[in-house]
């Protein structure tokens, strides 16, 4: 028997905006970050960047049509703030508010429950020049912004998620610098952190002050499953550092209303954490109505043997500068087994941990599965199709591990893919591909992989086929 997921759970899959849209000077578009970043040479590979991206800014309502055929309940989105503010302050301009109030109707009107991410990484440049998230006017400036949007669309979109992966966006971008703006300040990282905890707060009282008790407030973590390579203490000690810094440095604030005193530990000679101002962790506290969690692969982590090179495999990308602040002597051990076009380990084992471990932690909270998939070398067949049996695999499996983790107790709400189509992905430009659609970048032209036929028919029964099932598709 394959297993039955229920009918209130949500099925979908997920996108960014700078990773699809590309139009990045229609509209009034103002520069983000990302925009600066990718013209800089040596940034991305092969300098690509989100100029044209899947042009969905242009095809957007055909890309909706397309996820209506493949039977989607929901679709996660992104605002691109520039769009809505092209310096990042001041007044909404209508163009940008209105291709996402168009994108929502079209959602709507196909029977797709529009799932509003307010920041996927595209920081206007403006606020960068200013100090970007190490400042602490950028966590103000968003609350504004969030208000704009919640204003525009709070009557028709119910689900709202502040932030995406704030670890990337403090640690990648201001402490390893393989993400915009590419800055490698470690105690800069400390203070992004924690103004994005307080953007979210900021945002998540706009979202509950515009929608009350009909919306639905969220977060999205990019938790990392860290395992100690053995239960040697320094092992130990490693793996709790990396959970520190990546995982409670987020959690804790906006669940609990407090910083972790060991990551404050940890970090002390970093800084001095005087940017977080009295009342801060009353606003970072919003609670949640469900937890969006991000999940790819695990890590092993151990303290670094002196006089033994030093392994720092932590997919995250190469850089002189490490993004685990405070944690200079944790070394990350080389992954095994087959690899994702990432190089990131196959691991839903790690998701079954995850959720469970959050379901114990935190046992009302409700969770949603809100990234989840796989970039491989796809290739189009002489048949015309794209078979990508290694892609189905991966989220069968993944699917599977959410269950089990429902079976053990915890609350999933839904699962979101990531991706809907082929698109950025930021550091390794076009040369990386999550999509169960198909993007030609030469001819923008969409084709269905082999996944996205299988997916269709998980979403369509809420049962998890056969790996091997083909689902249907056309002659
Ligand atoms: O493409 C990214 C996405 O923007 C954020 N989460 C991870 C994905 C794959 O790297």
């Amino acid at each position: 028997m394959s297993r039955d997921f229920g009918s209130d759970f949500l099925w979908g899959a997920a996108t960014a905006a700078y990773q699809i849209e590309g139009a990045t000077t229609e509209g009034g578009r103002g520069a983000s970050i990302w925009d600066t970043f990718s013209a800089t040479p040596g940034k991305v590979l092969d300098g690509h960047t989100g100029a044209v991206a899947a042009d969905h800014y242009h095809r957007m309502p055909a890309d909706v049509a397309l996820m209506r055929d493949l039977g989607l309940a929901a679709y996660r989105f992104s605002v691109a703030w520039p769009r809505i503010q092209p310096t990042g302050s001041g007044p909404a301009l209508a163009a940008g508010l209105d291709f996402y109030s168009r994108l929502v109707d079209e959602l709507l009107g196909a029977g797709i429950e529009p799932v509003l991410t307010l920041y996927h990484w595209d920081l206007p440049q403006a606020l960068e020049d200013a100090g970007g998230w190490p400042a602490r006017d950028t966590a103000l400036r968003f609350g504004e912004y969030a208000a704009l949007v919640v204003d525009a669309l709070g009557d028709r979109v119910l689900r709202w998620t502040t932030l995406n992966e704030p670890w990337c966006s403090a640690f990648l971008g201001y402490a390893s610098g393989v993400h915009a703006p590419g800055r490698t300040e470690p105690a800069g990282a400390l203070a992004a952190a924690h103004h994005l905890n307080l953007a979210h707060g900021l945002a998540g009282r706009a979202v509950r002050d515009g929608l009350g008790d009909r919306g639905l407030l969220s977060l999205t973590l990019n938790l990392h499953v860290v395992r100690p390579a053995s239960q040697a203490p320094g092992d130990l000690d490693a793996a709790r550092r990396i959970d520190a810094v990546a995982n409670r440095i987020f959690l804790e604030p906006v669940l609990d209303g407090t910083y972790p005193a060991d990551l404050l530990a940890d970090t002390a000679a970093v800084t001095d954490w005087s940017f977080v101002h009295d009342g801060d962790l009353e606003v970072t506290h919003t609670g949640l109505d469900v937890l969006g969690v991000n999940y790819y692969s695990s890590q092993e982590v151990r303290a670094a043997r002196p006089g033994e090179p030093r392994s720092m495999d932590d997919g995250h990308g190469a850089s002189t500068s490490s993004p685990w602040v405070g944690s200079p002597d944790v070394e990350f051990l080389p992954r095994s087994g087959p690899l994702t076009a990432m190089g990131w380990n196959i691991d839903p084992s790690g998701m079954t941990e995850l959720l469970v471990g959050l379901h114990h932690r935190y046992p009302e909270l409700p969770l949603m599965i809100t990234e989840n998939g796989a970039a491989f070398d796809d290739e189009v067949s002489p048949d015309g199709r794209v078979h990508d049996p290694r892609r189905i695999a991966y989220v069968h499996d993944h699917v599977a591990a959410v269950g089990d983790a429902m079976e053990a107790g915890a609350d999933v709400r839904g699962y979101l893919l990531w991706s809907l189509m082929d698109n950025f992905e930021w550091a390794y430009g076009y040369h990386r591909r999550f999509g169960i659609i198909r993007i030609d970048y030469d001819t923008l032209e969409r084709t269905w992989k082999d996944s996205a036929y299988w997916y269709r028919a998980l979403i369509s029964t809420g049962r998890l086929p056969s790996p091997t099932d083909p689902g249907v598709v056309p002659d």
